[in-house]
């Protein structure tokens, strides 16, 4: 008889050799199937002496079990190694970084807004608003712009259209932030011209304007903030001093220049165009101009119903896109207006 544990022996190594389940089957009938080399043992037995039979019987079973149980070990590695393989497949990774929430940050030029909106509030200044769709009156005739002035014709002012498509009668998107003010005057005398002394107006005027321009360093949509002090006694020196306070706080330098030079606009006599020189930095020593000014002209404080006679005011508008850009070292005014995140991220 042959070498019962070699039988073993070589089953082992069969069923190692492939790790198909269905060739391990067919491997599987070379030692248990019909014709295997067991089931011919077993067969085998019938030539031995009845004496032999016995023990060669009990033999040949063990051998049997033995490689049954061989087979089964290797159907058990070779299921686990195909369900490893599967998971490894199909695996899905949970360990990825989640995606990140963006993070909203207040536009450039709402900051220097809502700083400008600060320090005038920090020195008894209200802050005021009105329409940006605004009326020819308010915006031009109250104050003091003639029927002929070039800002009142198409090609410098947006005007609305009616439906049928005709210019509307006297309505434009505001080319200035001053009808504010001329609307905040007319309502402040309705409210206390009764009185024998009409209140102090103090008032910045912050917003959108819109004009006909479009380049490098005008934008058709820009801001301004205008304000207006008005009161008995007001004078050129307040306006100096309130507006020399203000660039200083406002660029945080107290070594700032600043210089009045005499200019001209309807709705202020005398004016002036303001300068600022920063004294390092590299703009340093460069005058720029950053703001208008003036007192405000008298018949623009009488059609808002307060007596020039008795009552004066200065006035002035800055334009906070200029003022950002040189805060920031900006050079493209339209940078600001484009929605590029890529640009707007930096001051987040
Ligand atoms: C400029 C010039 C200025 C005003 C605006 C004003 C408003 C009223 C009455 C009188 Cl209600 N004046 N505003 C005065 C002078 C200049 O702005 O170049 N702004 C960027």
């Amino acid at each position: 008889m042959e070498n019962l544990d070699q039988i073993v022996g070589e089953a082992r190594s069969a069923f190692a050799a492939t790790s198909d389940p269905d060739v391990l089957e067919q491997v599987k009938a070379r030692f248990l199937g019909k014709s295997g080399r067991i089931t011919e043992l077993l067969k085998g037995m019938g030539k031995l002496p009845p004496e032999e039979k016995k023990s060669a019987g009990a033999a040949i079973n063990r051998v049997k079990e033995a490689v049954e149980a061989a087979l089964n070990e290797r159907r058990e590695d070779i299921r686990k190694a195909a369900l490893e393989a599967r998971l490894a497949e199909e695996a899905l990774d949970v360990t990825l970084p989640g995606r990140a929430e963006y993070r909203g940050g207040v536009h450039p030029v709402t900051r220097t807004l809502e700083r400008i909106e600060a320090l005038f509030r920090s020195i008894g200044f209200d802050v005021a608003d009105g329409p940006e769709i605004e009326e020819d009156f308010f915006n031009f005739t109250a104050l003091n712009t003639p029927e002929d002035h070039p800002a009142r014709s198409m090609h410098d002012t947006f005007y609305l259209l009616n439906p049928d498509g005709n210019v509307a009668d006297r309505v434009l998107l505001r080319t200035h932030t001053s009808p504010i003010q001329a609307r905040y005057m007319q309502a402040h005398v309705a409210r206390y011209g009764q009185l024998e002394k009409i209140p102090e107006i103090r008032i910045i005027a912050p917003g959108r304007v819109y004009r006909v321009d479009s380049d490098a360093t005008h934008s058709p949509m820009f801001h301004q903030v205008e304000g207006l002090w008005v009161g008995e006694g007001v004078s050129f020196a307040d306006l100096k001093g309130v507006i020399a306070d203000f660039l200083k706080s406002f660029f945080e330098s107290d070594d700032l220049k600043v210089r009045f030079r005499p200019s001209f606009f309807p709705f202020t006599e005398p004016s002036a165009e303001i300068d600022v020189a920063f004294m390092s930095g590299k703009l340093e020593g460069r005058w720029l101009e950053i703001a208008g000014c003036g007192m405000v002209h008298p018949n623009v404080l009488r059609i808002a119903g307060i007596d020039p006679e008795r009552y004066t005011g200065f006035a002035f508008g800055f334009g906070p896109d200029r003022l950002t850009m040189l805060r920031y070292g900006v050079n493209d005014l339209r940078l600001f207006f484009e929605g590029d995140l890529r640009f707007l991220r930096q001051f987040a």
